[in-house]
């Protein structure tokens, strides 16, 4: 049976709307086929020259009357963004000129390009990788430079070599094995145990850094999470108001003010800070309350780290106590702020014992700097990866590399006690788990959960 035939697809780029250019996409084997019966080109240069600018207009072939004027650049396979031959026509940016070149394409032979179909028909032609195109979505949704910093780190396909020569090592092994298993009578040498063992150890340890780099990415993309704790009117929305420098929470002495949680991400030194203002801790004086409380301890929950916000011209309070105890039990980084430094102090410093207290008025804009030295610091030192490390991947990727590792583990830990045919399960299963993080193995169905996350066009 023969392979069905590929199609030539077409989209707009560029977003809707009216701008200066537009941009056009064309891939496919008809490609340059389709424009020859739709572009004149303007100079007498031969077309289409791989890798060349035209300029020229696109005319409807049964009028003869112009549809634009634009300038066409050529791309030949396999050394496009598809691997096919490809051309973006360059058009005005006036929706009906745009969407009146389309049509044309669409009606002489392309057909329209479903989301992220240009680059899919990239990964099958082998031009990225799963871990590229996991970049690649991420770099088109950031929505912080961070994350747009870190997608491009992985289209450098460091990531991807990485996973494919680890893929590799892992598989070596198993042919090995299988080949011993199935041959046992040949001269085919014995698997050396302990030589394995080693090898897999050192393969397991370079993974689980991988791993590490993974979650290191995950938080830092979506902005590492930092929840502002205390109890009504320790002054969390006047701080959260203080680090963003402007009004974003509404402050007013009225204990209670904040009833949902809000969030605002900034900067503390390179890395994206999403701030959460939460409902302060007490006993909720009505059902709305109540729910903002309960949203309190979710976020904290989620967050990667915890602020403190203490009153501290006031003595500590049954309440302030609660929170002191939910910040040591959360298990996770803790800064304690003293705020309402500009008034008399009236707690000690005693009270947060192995915390030491930072001093801030976020009233009078004091204590800013050493907050965020200590969040920086903080950061630095809770084991999250450099930031040339760090690795994006996609849903379905992460629960792969989990598999891969889990299974690798058991390889490594079983081996010398258990059978060595179970051994090849395991390493079967992290060769197939790898190549799901990397796209060598994977099927249909988790390709287009991937590329339906892409817009058309693209
Ligand atoms: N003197 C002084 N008052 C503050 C300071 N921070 C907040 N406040 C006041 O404390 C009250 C409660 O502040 P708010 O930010 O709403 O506290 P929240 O309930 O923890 O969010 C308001 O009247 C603020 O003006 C501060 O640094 N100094
Ligand atoms: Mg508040």
């Amino acid at each position: 049976m023969s392979k069905p035939k590929i199609g030539t697809i077409a989209a707009v780029s560029t977003p809707a709307g009216r701008s200066a250019i537009s941009l056009i996409r064309i891939s496919g084997p008809d490609t340059f086929k389709i424009l020859k019966k739709l572009f004149i080109t303007g100079g007498k240069k031969a077309f289409p020259l791989p890798y060349s600018v035209y300029f020229g207009s696109v005319i409807e072939p049964e009028t003869g009357l112009v549809a634009d004027k634009c300038l066409v650049t050529t791309f030949t396979a396999p050394r496009s963004y598809t691997g096919e031959d490809l051309a973006e026509v360059s058009t005005h940016g006036n929706p009906l000129v745009v969407s009146r070149v389309l049509q044309l394409l669409l009606k002489h032979g392309a057909v329209a390009a479903e989301a992220g179909e240009f680059t899919r028909r990239a990964f099958l032609n082998g031009k990225m990788d799963l871990l590229e195109v996991e970049a690649v979505s991420q770099l088109l949704s950031a929505n912080t430079s961070s994350q747009a910093r870190l997608a491009l780190n992985q289209l450098d396909g460091l990531p991807s070599q990485f996973v494919a020569k680890i893929r590799g090592q892992i598989l070596y092994h198993l042919v090995q094995l299988e080949a011993s298993l199935n041959f046992p009578e040949d001269a085919i040498e014995a698997i050396d145990e302990h030589l394995l063992a080693r090898e897999l150890k050192k393969i397991l340890a370079e993974l689980e850094i991988f791993a590490r780099n993974a979650r290191s990415g995950a938080l830092v993309a979506d902005g590492l999470k930092i929840a502002l704790l205390g109890r009504p009117n320790s002054g969390k929305s006047s701080l959260m108001n203080y680090m963003l420098g402007r009004d974003r929470a509404i402050v007013t002495e009225i204990a209670g003010t904040t009833r949902d949680t809000l969030e605002e991400t900034l900067m503390v030194g390179e890395y994206p800070v999403r701030i959460i203002d939460t409902a302060g801790m007490r006993k909720p004086g009505d059902r709305i309350e109540a729910i903002g409380i309960e949203r309190t301890t979710k976020a904290a929950d989620e967050a990667f780290a915890l602020i403190g916000v203490f009153d501290g011209s006031q003595p500590l309070t049954a309440e302030d106590r609660l929170v002191l105890e939910r910040l040591r039990q959360s298990g996770k980084p803790v800064i304690i702020v003293l705020n309402k430094s500009d008034l008399p102090r009236q707690v000690s410093p005693e009270d947060f014992a192995e915390l030491p207290p930072l001093s801030v008025s976020a009233l009078k804009g004091q204590g800013l700097p050493a907050l965020q030295t200590s969040i920086s610091k903080l950061i630095a030192e809770s084991g999250l990866s450099g930031y040339e490390e760090m690795i994006l991947l996609g849903a379905q990727q992460s629960v792969a590399l989990d598999k891969a590792l889990a299974a690798l583990e058991r390889a490594a830990r079983g081996i010398g006690n258990i059978y060595q045919d179970m051994l090849a399960i395991d390493l079967e299963e992290a060769v197939r788990e790898l190549g799901r993080v990397n796209g060598e193995t994977v099927d249909v169905n988790t390709l287009d959960l991937i590329f339906e996350r892409f817009c058309i066009g693209k």
